[in-house]
């Protein structure tokens, strides 16, 4: 699983992935929508959100996805629904800038056995706030790292590669208005060997290419999906991400 994901990286270069909420949306939709996105370019179709609680939904959203595209089918949960059979492998993230032990490594004691009876690859995954972080913020309890504080960024991202977090994810939360600042994501390129995902606020060629740039691997996209025309503009942030 990692090994096609560094693939991927290694042949084009910094990669888009498209988010799903699966609690807004009905299967047959969002198979429609991971098909237009994979055929926009997204190389990876993510499942999940931090208020996704109806995990029978979850699965139904799951199969329907990995029945329509060949792209890989990622689980990005915010708690403990945020798990289901069918999907390719399993982002097993811990929020490390919660005051909530339960968002660090609680849910995530109450999940693995879920992860192993289902037989998911588990991604091991940092998952930092950055500034406010919107549900995903107010849901964690996250106590967000400033936008204007690079060095404190760049602490955590050392501590996940310390701890052996392959995957690191800068978040600005899902329709936050500023994505995640630049400076940031070149402060934790500097000191993060692993993979780098940023999310949050990316909604133009124009910002997906400063940060990735700037050294992100997986710019993931949510809200640009609901846009009309959405595919024009997932398609140029592709274009102008890839080294291909
Ligand atoms: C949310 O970072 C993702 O977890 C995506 O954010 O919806 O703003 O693209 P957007």
């Amino acid at each position: 699983m990692e090994l096609r994901i560094n693939e991927l990286l290694t042949t084009t270069g910094p990669i888009c992935a498209a988010l799903i909420d699966s609690e807004n949306i009905s299967p047959k939709k969002a198979s429609k929508l991971a098909r237009q996105a994979e055929s926009a370019g997204a190389k990876i179709i993510l499942v999940g959100g931090s208020t996704a609680i109806d995990q029978i939904e979850l699965d139904k959203v799951v199969r329907a996805v990995k029945r329509d595209v060949t792209s890989l089918v990622i689980l990005f949960p915010g708690n403990v629904s945020g798990i289901s059979p069918s999907a390719d492998a399993i982002f097993f993230s811990s929020l490390m800038n919660s005051d909530d032990p339960y968002f660090i490594t609680e849910a995530q004691a109450l999940g693995a056995l879920a992860v192993r009876k289902y037989q998911l690859p588990a991604l091991p995954m940092a998952y930092l706030i950055i500034g406010e972080g919107g549900s995903a913020g107010f849901i964690g309890r996250s106590r967000g790292i400033p936008p204007d504080k690079p060095s404190l960024a760049s602490m955590y991202a050392l501590a996940a590669q310390y701890l052996g977090m392959r995957f690191l994810y800068l978040e600005a939360g899902s329709g936050a208005d500023g994505a995640v600042p630049t400076r940031i994501v070149e402060a934790v390129r500097n000191v993060y060997e692993g993979i780098l995902l940023v999310g949050g606020g990316i909604k133009s060629a124009e910002t997906a290419s400063k940060i990735a740039k700037a050294g992100a691997d997986i710019l993931v996209v949510g809200n640009l999906l609901e846009q009309p025309k959405f595919q024009d503009t997932l398609r140029d942030i592709s274009r102008v991400i890839s080294h291909k």
